[in-house]
């Protein structure tokens, strides 16, 4: 095993994209439960966004959602996220909560709704020129509830259609990251299920095109590391969207599920070359907090995204080649699991504190006051994602 001393330089180099929408209330169907201090503007949601980075050094841009977090002049917003020593980061288009986009957006049959779903891209993409972002997030809603309610083989032509005339229009430096979900809001049939109908609408539209895997949109049992793996070798793999889930997309904190699966989803990302600044690979939260305080929340899930990034980072791959090539079965999984059983919280602590953090960063930004203060100054803070 690799010692904490051989990770720090490749632990300085993680950066976790924040979601926007984190951080105003948000709930089940069920229910959506207020909390006091709610942000109720995309400036104050960048503001709360930033005390993450600042208490962490974890988390230096944040995704922003359209039109969740609309304003008239996208630059000035990135200049306020830059004065607040964050950038604005991923931007992720909504075809979902439009009553024209009911039975489809970009698959849709009906040649308007079609073109406002691609019009909406595009408008997205004249966000991200404004804002510096690189990354345009596709996640559609489409698909169908019964049998025979659409034509499968003509709304996937549709989608490759759509998305062609969405990535002419992408500058040389963007991308497109389109996202699978295997079901919800469509029951029967989901336009983009899986990775590999991701990986061929990507291919097919060429060299920026990535596929999004979020942790929480796939069956129960399903291996994701296996998907990174071959999303990687494949040269296809975008960004995560980080989140746990039990049952289904339940957008729970990372890593508090299966802190395990975390483990081994992270260990195929360091072996596969996914992890650092230059591997194009983007790491990205995509969670709500129903009823837990939000920004805490996220200063949990960055840390224990680093937590097991650290943990992985200790295997030492060599050693661990070598057991596998020598048929050593039980060597070979001790070597992952002495790893994965490795408590990092300590040395975490003590390399922040060297690098002017805090050595215990939830605690501090908990005695900092900024829940109060926050609590005290808005009102009236409103739902930020769902429903809204
Ligand atoms: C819906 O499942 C979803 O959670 C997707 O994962 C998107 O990334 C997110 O909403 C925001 O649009
Ligand atoms: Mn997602
Ligand atoms: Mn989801």
């Amino acid at each position: 095993m690799r010692s904490f001393a051989d990770i720090t330089d490749a632990l300085a180099e993680q950066a976790i994209e924040l979601p926007s929408w984190a951080f105003g209330n948000s709930g089940t169907r069920f229910r959506v439960f207020g909390q006091p201090g709610v942000p109720r503007t995309p400036e104050e949601k960048i503001a709360d966004a930033a005390k993450v980075h600042e208490y962490t050094g974890l988390a230096p841009t944040v995704a922003l959602h359209i039109p969740w977090d609309k304003v008239d002049d996208y630059a000035k917003l990135a200049a306020f996220a830059q004065d607040h020593g964050v950038a604005l980061g991923t931007i992720n288009s909504n075809t979902f909560q439009d009553d024209d986009y009911k039975f489809g957006s970009l698959t849709h049959v009906d040649e308007r709704v079609r073109q406002k779903a691609i019009a909406h891209m595009h408008e997205c993409i004249e966000i991200m020129t404004a804002t510096g972002s690189r990354d345009l997030k596709i996640w559609l809603a489409d698909g169908t509830n019964y049998p025979g309610q659409g034509d499968l083989r003509g709304r996937q032509d549709r989608l490759a259609a759509s998305l062609a005339e969405v990535y002419a229009q992408l500058g040389d430096d963007q991308r497109l990251v389109l996202e699978y979900k295997f079901f919800e809001p469509a029951f029967y049939a989901t336009d983009v299920p899986d990775w590999g109908t991701s990986y061929a609408h990507c291919v097919a539209l060429g060299e920026k095109a990535f596929v999004c895997l979020d942790t929480g949109h796939h069956a129960p049992g399903t291996n994701i590391e296996f998907i990174v793996t071959q999303l990687l070798r494949l040269g296809r793999l975008g960004s995560f969207d980080f989140n746990s889930r039990f049952y289904a997309d339940d957008d729970l904190i990372v890593g508090a599920a299966d802190p395990f699966q975390l483990f081994r989803i992270l260990y195929e990302v360091v072996r596969g070359g996914g992890y650092g600044k230059d591997s194009g690979v983007a790491f990205m939260l995509d969670q709500c907090h129903n009823i837990e305080p939000k920004i805490p929340g996220q200063i949990r899930s960055v840390l224990n995204v680093q937590e097991m990034t650290a943990r992985a980072l200790l295997v030492d791959t060599d050693e661990l080649l070598a057991a596998e090539k020598a048929g050593d079965v039980l060597g070979a999984n001790q070597l992952l699991m002495d790893a994965f059983y490795t408590d990092v919280r300590g040395d975490l602590a003590e390399w922040r504190a060297g690098r002017g953090l805090p050595a215990d960063p939830m605690k501090e930004f908990l005695a900092s006051g900024y829940l109060d203060q926050i609590a005290a100054d808005r009102v009236g803070g409103d739902q930020a994602g769902w429903g809204a």
